[in-house]
C-alpha cells in the first residue's frame, strides 16, 4: 500500500464505520422536551451563549428572558455577521448546514429556520444518524428530573441507550436526601446503614426501569479519594457495590468547576485540574469495578494515559468538553495512541442538539483520521504491511466495539 492508498483506505475505513457515541445529552422523540433539534437549538448551544457573552453588554437576566429565537438571533448576530466564526462551536453550526445541503453562502438564518421548520422529525432523526455515521446514542439519565419518561413513556428507538446519571448522590448529599424521600426512600442526612440500603435500593430500582450501560457522574477536579465526605461514602457503600452486583462500569467524569459564572448557567462551568491519585485509588482499591473515565483538563491527560496502562479495569474515553476542538483531540490521540495503541475510546460527542452529531463526528473523524495516517505510516517505514482489513478492524474497535467490550 502506497502513501496515497493509505489515505483513502483510512478514509473509507473511517466512512464505513458505525459510531457508537457513549456519552451525549440528546434523547429521542418520546422524551417530548428533552429532545433538542434545529437551528434555534444550535444556535443557543450554551457554548455558543459563552462566547457570545463575551462581545455583548446585555445583563445576563436580560438574555435569559429573550425568547429561544430572539436568542438565536443574537448569538448568529454577534458570532457570524459581527464576528468571524472561527471557534469549534462556531464553525460546527456551519458544518452541519453544509452537510444538509444548505447553502452557508448566504448567511440567511431565516431560511434556515424555514428549512428545519419542513422537516418531520422522525425521518430527520434517522437522516442525522446517517449523515453521523452514529448507529448507537448513549444518553445521560437523571432519574431526578426525568420521573415521567421512564414511568409513563419510555425510549422506543432502539438507537438510544440510557446511563444512570447519579451527580446529586455524590457531589450534593444534602440536596439528595429531600428528593429520595420524596421518591420514598427512607434516607436521613446522616449516612448510616439504613441510608446506603435504602440508596442501593433506589439504585436497583432505576437500573431494572432503565437499563443502563453504566452508571456515570461529573465530578469537581477536587473530588479526591481516599476521602470520609458523604461522597466517597456514597460511591464505597452504594454506587460501587451496585455496579459490581450488577456488573456495570462506574464512569466518573473529573474535572469540572461547576458554576464559576452563576449568571451564565450551563455556559457558566469552569475546568480544573485533577489528582490522578484519585484515579489510581478508584482503579486499585476497587479491582473488581470497572471504570470508564475522562479528565476535562488538558493537564491530566498524559498522566491518565498512563495510568491506562497499570490497570485493565481503567478505560479512558473522550476529548471532553473544552478539550472537544482540533487542535487538542489531536495532540491527545496522538499520546494515547503512543501509549495505548488502539486500546481507548477517543471520543464522544457530549451533543446536546441531535444536529451536532454530525458536526461534532464529522470534525473528529477527520482528525483521529489524520493521526491514524501517520501512525500506519511509521509502521510502513519500518516494513510492516498493514491491510485495509487491520485498517477497518482498527477503525471499528476505536469508534465502537472498544466500548462494547469493557462493557461485557
Ligand atoms: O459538555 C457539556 O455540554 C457540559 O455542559 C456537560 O454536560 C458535561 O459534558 C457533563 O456531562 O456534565
Ligand atoms: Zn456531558
Amino acid at each position: 500500500m502506497d502513501q496515497l492508498q493509505l489515505v483513502s483506505t483510512v478514509k473509507e475505513a473511517l466512512a464505513k464505520t458505525r459510531i457508537t457515541d457513549i456519552h451525549t445529552h440528546i434523547y429521542p422523540g418520546s422524551f417530548g422536551d428533552f429532545f433538542l433539534w434545529g437551528i434555534d437549538e444550535l444556535l443557543t448551544y450554551h457554548y455558543l451563549i459563552a462566547e457570545t457573552m463575551r462581545w455583548i453588554d446585555l445583563p445576563y437576566e436580560q438574555f435569559w428572558a429573550l425568547e429561544k429565537s430572539a436568542q438565536a438571533d443574537l448569538v448568529w448576530q454577534t458570532l457570524f455577521v459581527e464576528n468571524t466564526p472561527y471557534s469549534e462551536a462556531c464553525r460546527g453550526v456551519l458544518t452541519v448546514l453544509k452537510a444538509l445541503g444548505l447553502d452557508t453562502t448566504k448567511r440567511d438564518l431565516k431560511e434556515y429556520r424555514e428549512y428545519f421548520n419542513a422537516q418531520d422529525p422522525a425521518a430527520y432523526i434517522d437522516r442525522v444518524f446517517e449523515l453521523s455515521g452514529v448507529d448507537t446514542v448513549v444518553m445521560t439519565n437523571d432519574p431526578f428530573s426525568e420521573q415521567e419518561y421512564w414511568q409513563e413513556k419510555g425510549i422506543h428507538d432502539e438507537r438510544f441507550k440510557a446511563v444512570l446519571r447519579i451527580d446529586t448522590l455524590l457531589v450534593d448529599w444534602p440536596g439528595a436526601v429531600p428528593k429520595l424521600k420524596g421518591l420514598g426512600y427512607e434516607v436521613s442526612q446522616t449516612i448510616d446503614s439504613k441510608t446506603c440500603e435504602q440508596v442501593r435500593r433506589f439504585l436497583t430500582d432505576w437500573i431494572g426501569r432503565m437499563s443502563p450501560l453504566y452508571i456515570a457522574a461529573s465530578l469537581p477536579y477536587d473530588f479526591t479519594l481516599p476521602n470520609d465526605n458523604p461522597g466517597a461514602v456514597m460511591l464505597d457503600q452504594c454506587v460501587l457495590p451496585v455496579c459490581r452486583e450488577y456488573g456495570l462500569p462506574f464512569a466518573a467524569m473529573i474535572g469540572v468547576v461547576r458554576r464559576i459564572n452563576q449568571a451564565l448557567g450551563d455556559a457558566g462551568d469552569a475546568v480544573g485540574k485533577v489528582d490522578i491519585g484519585t484515579v489510581g485509588y478508584l482503579c486499585a482499591h476497587y479491582p473488581e469495578n470497572k471504570f470508564l473515565v475522562t479528565l476535562l483538563s488538558r493537564e491530566n491527560q498524559h498522566e491518565l494515559a498512563v495510568f491506562a496502562r497499570k490497570f485493565r479495569n481503567l478505560q479512558v474515553f473522550g476529548c471532553w468538553w473544552f478539550l472537544n476542538n482540533p487542535s487538542l483531540i489531536e495532540e491527545i490521540t496522538r499520546m494515547r495512541m503512543e501509549l495505548l495503541g488502539t486500546s481507548f475510546i477517543p471520543q464522544h460527542s457530549d451533543a446536546r442538539v441531535l444536529d451536532q452529531l454530525i458536526y461534532k463526528w464529522t470534525h473528529s473523524k477527520e482528525v483521529i483520521g489524520k493521526v491514524l495516517i501517520d501512525k500506519y505510516s511509521d509502521l510502513m517505514d519500518t516494513g510492516w504491511i498493514v491491510t485495509p482489513d487491520e485498517i477497518q478492524r482498527d477503525v471499528d474497535k476505536l469508534f465502537s466495539e472498544n466500548f462494547w467490550d469493557f462493557l461485557s
